[in-house]
């Protein structure tokens, strides 16, 4: 695969953008290095491919640096899609919180991870991900775990959480019943970032579009921002016959926009004009700036990708769509074989040509006093992180003074159980949290329920309190603690992945506990793998949670980064 030589980055004004379009190219250069030396470098004793996904990684290079360099805070936190990993490393690299070291040990045991690991990459990752849709949705989860702690009165920090997602991402169930979750639609802090480069992994997907996407995401209350084309488009379309450009851009099919990407200028000159005006608008160009303007969107320009970020809006979720070109600025870009090539020798010597660096010292930072190391510096130090005091465990009873007589079904002993423990261990209650996918009551969490009340960011006013036919009592308040969910099981096992880790997060152990019908237990939940006490296979994605399903005990122990810990020891088991 080899695209016609373009110029890497596209031009920008002003001293601010060339020097973040300086960084811009060396996170790209980085990435596609820390593959390459993975696959062709590295010394390989089994033959076996090793892989990583240069053209993903390129496809988000721009997003990234711009969020990174420029608009990130301390207290933000980010999921960044899977394959995009090397572009993560790339920026903690020059940062400084990644050894050189490092760069060289991409999918080798003890090395990087494949996927961003918070448990086993060595930098800073703030979420696992791997399995799309499931790393895209857990800032969701975050952001509803971090005001839950907070209405406990505890310190648990604030910021934004962003998901960086790619766009056939969205084809991912867990995806739709996150967003369809009403109390989502009030978590203001979470900002998806979507990498819309019309590709997956096998093709140019025909029919995927910003306008049908961005319907389903504001009929769900998200702030919706476009990020559709770079400056260059935007000045050709302001030129005699730029209507006509705009129309033939917009209209054309995503496969067919994809077959220009791989097109030389006089190619473009015959594929492209489908009317007199564009006619007359390509001949006033020369081939350079032909080539730049197919591919000049929005995604890869730095002062739109910023715009955008200055227009989100804190009062509801906020969706970008950017549209990128996968592989962008590789001889691979916008090929629809692109996912998992790699460049060969020849193609990665040109892009280091292109980045003025040598294939020979591949790991260079920016020197101290430069523009762009004086910008790393800058950055590393505003997104400098205290370390997070952890808080004290409460003690749990052996024994809670309750001996079973007779029969009693699981979740009978588990509703007496729960208020036994109001009684007899306080301030492990306080630190329990129940989470219910629409069967509390009849689970047996009716009088959990009326002691605790149902967790809401705000009071709300319980109609039915004069009711006196009303057994289970709907007190919604901030200091409720069973969080009740719609029937939607993926939600209740990634809203327990992130109540497991708030000890890990902001110093704050919880004691989550999720119940749900045994028979369900698959419905949603089969993203993971959900084993019984006696099984060993743990899924790698979420931290650490509790089940209790309703006719047999069931703990789904579910192994990530930090197993165990305050979260999980509390785990009710019965
Ligand atoms: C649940 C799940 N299914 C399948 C995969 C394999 N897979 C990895 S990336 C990918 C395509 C992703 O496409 P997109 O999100 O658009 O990202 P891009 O590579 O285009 O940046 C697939 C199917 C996965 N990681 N997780
Ligand atoms: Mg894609």
């Amino acid at each position: 695969m080899s695209a016609p030589s373009a110029p890497v980055t596209p031009a920008v004004s002003g001293d601010r953008f060339a020097v973040l379009g300086e960084i811009e190219q060396r996170v790209r250069w980085l990435a596609t290095a820390i593959i390459d030396h993975a696959n062709r470098v590295r010394p390989n004793t089994t033959g076996l491919k090793v892989g990583g996904h240069q053209a993903s990684s390129a496809s988000m290079t721009t997003l990234m640096t711009a969020l990174w360099f420029e608009h990130l805070q301390a207290g933000d936190r980010v999921s960044v899609k899977p394959h995009a990993s090397p572009v993560l490393h790339a920026i903690n690299y020059l940062l400084g919180e990644l050894d050189e070291e490092y760069l060289t040990t991409l999918r080798e045991f003890g090395g990087l991870q494949s996927y961003p690991s918070r448990s086993k990459d060595p930098d800073p990752v703030d979420y696992s991900t791997g399995s799309v849709g499931i790393g895209a949705t857990a800032p969701i989860w975050g952001a509803l775990a971090r005001r839950y702690v907070a209405t406990l009165g505890e310190q648990a920090g604030a910021g934004r959480q962003y998901s960086l997602v790619g766009d056939a991402e969205l084809d991912e169930g867990a995806v739709w019943e996150a967003i369809l979750d009403p109390m989502v639609g009030e978590l203001g802090e979470v900002v998806w970032i979507v990498d819309l480069n019309r590709q997956s992994l096998d093709r140019v997907v025909p029919n995927i579009g910003g306008p049908r996407l961005a319907g389903m995401f504001g009929a769900a209350g998200w702030q919706v921002l476009t990020v559709k084309y770079g400056r260059l488009l935007e000045e050709l379309f302001a030129r005699e016959g730029g209507d006509a450009l705009r129309r033939r851009i917009d209209e054309m099919s995503n496969p067919e926009y994809q077959r220009l990407l791989r097109c030389t200028p006089a190619q473009l000159r015959d594929r492209l004009p489908d009317s007199p005006e564009l006619t007359r608008l390509v001949s006033t160009v020369d081939d350079e700036t032909l080539h730049a303007a197919i591919r000049n969107l929005g995604g890869h320009d730095l002062r739109a990708v910023g715009d955008a970020f200055a227009r989100i809006d804190d009062t509801r979720p906020t969706v970008i769509f950017a549209y990128t070109v996968k592989g962008f600025g590789l001889a691979s870009e916008g090929h629809p074989q692109n996912h998992s090539s790699l460049l060969t020798g020849e193609q990665f010597g040109e892009l280091a040509a292109r980045s003025g660096i040598s294939v020979e010292a591949p790991w260079q930072r920016f020197a101290p006093d430069s523009a762009a190391g004086r910008v790393c510096a800058a950055t590393a130090e505003r997104l400098r992180r205290e370390p997070v005091p952890a808080g004290a465990v409460p003690v749990l009873p052996k024994d809670i003074g309750r001996t079973p007589s007779g029969r009693a079904t699981t979740q009978a002993a588990l509703g007496r159980v729960l208020l036994d423990l109001t009684r007899e261990a306080p301030e492990v209650a306080r630190r329990v949290v129940t989470l219910c996918p629409d069967v509390s009551s009849s689970t047996n969490l009716g009088g959990w329920v009326n002691k605790v009340g149902v967790w809401s960011p705000d009071e709300r006013r319980d109609w039915f309190d004069d009711d006196p036919e009303t057994i289970l009592h709907w007190r919604e308040k901030p200091t409720g603690q069973h969080i009740e969910l719609g029937i939607a099981e993926g939600n209740l096992v990634g809203a327990l992945g992130e109540l497991g880790a708030t000890w890990s997060r902001w110093g704050q152990p919880l004691l989550p506990i999720g119940v749900l019908y045994d028979h369900v237990r698959g419905a949603g939940i089969g993203a993971l793998v959900v084993r019984d006490l006696r099984g060993r296979a743990v899924d790698p994605r979420r931290h650490s949670l509790g089940c209790v399903t309703r006719t047999r005990r069931r703990r789904a122990s579910v192994d990530h980064d930090a197993v165990g810990g305050a979260g999980a020891a509390g785990l009710y088991q019965l």
